[in-house]
């Protein structure tokens, strides 16, 4: 009796032994599945609708980001808040349309602090839910609280609205300081030759490219005429720290190395990571591997050393054992320009390349092309392919990322979008205002409707139409999304009926 006593109890013991192991296990399972994802945001500067071949570009291959696209949900209606950098920024890390702050225009490198430190942002909310946050890469939003000190600690700056790490460049590459600037204090400085910057007047005895153009390998069209640094002349003035200088031909092997680091450094705790790229705007500065590739000059070239960056960071993502816990949100801060300012053959080898997809106008411009950009959201195993015509905009991340991590915002102009970008939902945004250098319009549902306005169609230096015109505009885009029909004279209950939603939601 008692042997068959302690067999049962054996018998018991090894089941209750093996169940604890399946539990253990299952808490296991449930503890990875539910781990918070990691957010990434890629996003490129100036590059167009059209500049990608996964949103048709012929004349050049972007293989990697193709990937993205054809892996996740590739958005035809997704737009930046601007035309321009400064303002789209703003509206993608604080969810607010950036024509409610009247300083959200292309800022200086000598600007201070655009975003507010007590605004809500991006990286603020998802640290509040226990996320890393950091920055590689571009900011422009602007450093400090009016004069810099740029051999001091620079304050405030990204790490006081929201990410604990950052590693920028303060304003555009066309832009001094050039330097690359870690959580506030610019990298590489001797305090021996320290940095003067200034927007207005040289420094004593300092060359620009009006008193030397002997010295510059790039030569200025318009504007960018100041201080010279590797050559290229710049956009302000900067005297010292030479040793601080970045290299630009390195600068996208620089930020993905960082990015990479970041990545590999962080991958334990869900972090959020905003890999803000430089390409492809001016001065195009591809690494010599890249020269002459795209056939297309430096503005090609550069999107395909953009396109092998990526690549690189997904393969960090894939090797770190990440990518199915990772959402990627790719875009570009404003559509696409030529020439910028330097001579370097965007026209001239631009061949039958259309950066703008089909589209109307480009960087600075209300018309489409200025804000209509490449949209991808990715998450492997998780996302299913898909293209979705609905109207997304990148202030619209605040919300729908807070979503995606259990909280909630509706603070701000922001919309809860996540069914939307997981591609569980077609249901986008019904209407959006759009801004190009002040000017604002409104698309709603299929319609787009902009206001007149005083000032020249057509900016002649960057060949682009902005989109001023004496009449009001409107145009179905769902037939005519070239925007070539102005139906406000044939169609006046539409144009009534968006203006009247227009005057509500721009508070005018
Ligand atoms: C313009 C610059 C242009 C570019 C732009 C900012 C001139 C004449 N043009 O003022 O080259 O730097 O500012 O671009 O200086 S953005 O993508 O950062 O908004
Ligand atoms: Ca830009």
């Amino acid at each position: 009796k008692n042997l068959k006593q302690s067999f049962f109890l054996a018998t018991f013991l090894i089941l209750a032994i093996s169940c604890k192991d399946k539990l253990a296990e299952k808490a296991n399972d449930v503890d990875t599945t539910s781990k918070k994802p990691n957010i990434i945001v890629i996003y490129l500067d100036d590059l167009g609708y059209g500049d990608i071949s996964s949103y048709g570009a012929t004349e050049l291959q972007t293989p990697n980001i193709d990937a993205l696209a054809s892996g996740g949900i590739r958005f035809t209606n997704g737009y930046a808040t601007s035309a321009t950098c400064t303002p789209s920024r703003y509206g993608l890390l604080t969810g607010m349309y950036p024509w409610r702050n009247k300083d959200a225009k292309i800022l200086p490198g000598t600007a201070p602090l655009l975003i507010s430190t007590e605004q809500q942002t991006l990286p603020k909310m998802l640290r509040g839910q226990g996320y890393q946050t950091a920055i590689v890469g571009k900011w422009h939003l602007g450093l400090g609280s009016g004069i810099t000190d740029w051999n001091e600690h620079i304050s405030p700056g990204p790490n006081e609205v929201g990410f604990d790490t950052s590693y920028i460049l303060a304003a555009t590459q066309d832009r001094v300081p050039t330097v690359y600037i870690e959580n506030g204090n610019v990298v590489g400085l001797d305090p021996e030759d320290p940095i003067s910057v200034d927007y207005k007047n040289n420094f004593e005895g300092e060359p620009t490219a009006i008193s030397n153009p002997e010295m510059t390998t790039m030569k200025w069209h318009h504007g960018h005429n100041n201080s010279i640094v590797n050559g290229i002349p710049r956009i302000g003035f900067m005297k010292g720290g030479d040793s601080a200088k970045w290299s630009d031909v390195d600068m996208a092997d620089h930020f993905l190395t960082k990015a990479q680091d970041y990545v590999k450094n962080h991958k334990d705790k869900p972090f959020f990571l905003y890999y803000a790229m430089q390409q492809p705007h001016v001065p195009r500065t591809p690494h010599p591997r890249f020269v002459g590739k795209s056939g297309l000059g430096p503005r090609g070239d550069v999107i395909l050393e953009a396109d092998w960056c990526i690549g690189e960071f997904m393969k960090t993502l894939e090797e770190e054992g990440i990518l199915e816990n990772t959402l990627v949100v790719f875009s570009s801060d404003n559509g696409p320009v030529l020439n910028d300012g330097y001579y370097d053959d965007a026209v001239e080898k631009l061949g039958k390349h259309d950066p703008k997809g089909g589209l109307r106008g480009g960087k600075y411009s209300i018309f489409e092309a200025g804000t209509r950009v490449p949209f991808i959201t990715y998450w492997k195993g998780k996302i299913q392919p898909a293209t979705s015509n609905a109207i997304v905009c990148q202030m619209d991340l605040l919300a729908s990322m807070a979503d995606l991590v259990g909280t909630e915002d509706s603070t701000t102009d922001s919309k809860d979008l996540l069914e939307v970008l997981l591609g569980k939902s077609e249901k986008g945004r019904e209407s959006l205002i759009i801004e190009a250098t002040g000017k604002t319009a409104l698309r709603h549902g299929d319609w787009l409707m902009i206001p007149p306005y005083k000032g020249k169609n057509f900016r002649e230096k960057v060949g682009i139409e902005v989109g001023n015109m004496p009449e009001f505009q409107l145009y179905n885009l769902k037939e005519d999304v070239g925007q070539q029909n102005n139906l406000a004279i044939s169609n006046p209950e539409k144009l009534a009926e968006m203006t009247k939603i227009f005057e509500l939601l721009r508070g005018v």
